[in-house]
């Protein structure tokens, strides 16, 4: 855990269409996150299958896929203590039904093929997802609030 921890979260192609992106990427602007990287993509069904490599070979893999690719994604990188777990309790449950009311898909999904986001699960992963995502790199500067984030 350090202040640099970096994740990759993903406003999935249903948070695009519902008008959600603001509301999510505001949650981690407020919580104190650094962006260092931001682009809306329509990625292929190939670069999805290698994001979810690790879940080729269960059922709802095709569908998941299908799901991913019809439509654009908005791909971020924040930056921040802690950032990978916390990005994932900011998101929910993968089960929208089993997420908090105040968690992103406790306030706006109720579907677990449907639920608007991703977030990265382990360090090690976030590292994959970033280079796969940002192969151009993330944008190094400044944040000078960070004195009021940090002890
Ligand atoms: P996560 O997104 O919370 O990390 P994973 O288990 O990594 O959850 O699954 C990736 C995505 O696959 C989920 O966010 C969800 O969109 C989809 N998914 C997972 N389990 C199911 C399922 O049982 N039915 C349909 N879609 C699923
Ligand atoms: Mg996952």
């Amino acid at each position: 855990m350090s202040v640099s921890e970096r994740t990759y979260i993903m406003v999935k192609p249903d948070g695009v269409q519902r008008g959600l992106v603001g509301n999510i990427l505001g949650r981690f602007e407020q919580r104190g996150f650094k962006l260092i990287a931001l682009k809306l993509v329509h990625a292929t069904p190939e670069h999805l299958e290698q994001h979810y490599i690790d879940l080729k070979g269960k059922s709802f893999f095709p569908g998941l896929i299908k799901y991913m690719a019809s439509g654009p994604v908005v791909a971020m990188v924040w930056e921040g203590l802690d950032a990978v777990k916390t990005g994932r309790s900011m998101l929910g449950a993968t089960n929208p039904l089993a997420s908090a009311p105040g968690t992103i898909r406790g306030d706006f999904a109720l579907a677990v093929g449907r639920n608007i986001c991703h977030g990265s699960d382990s360090v090690e992963n976030a590292e994959k997802e970033i280079k796969l995502w940002f192969p151009e790199g993330v944008v190094q500067y400044t944040n000078d609030n960070s004195k009021w984030i940090f002890e």
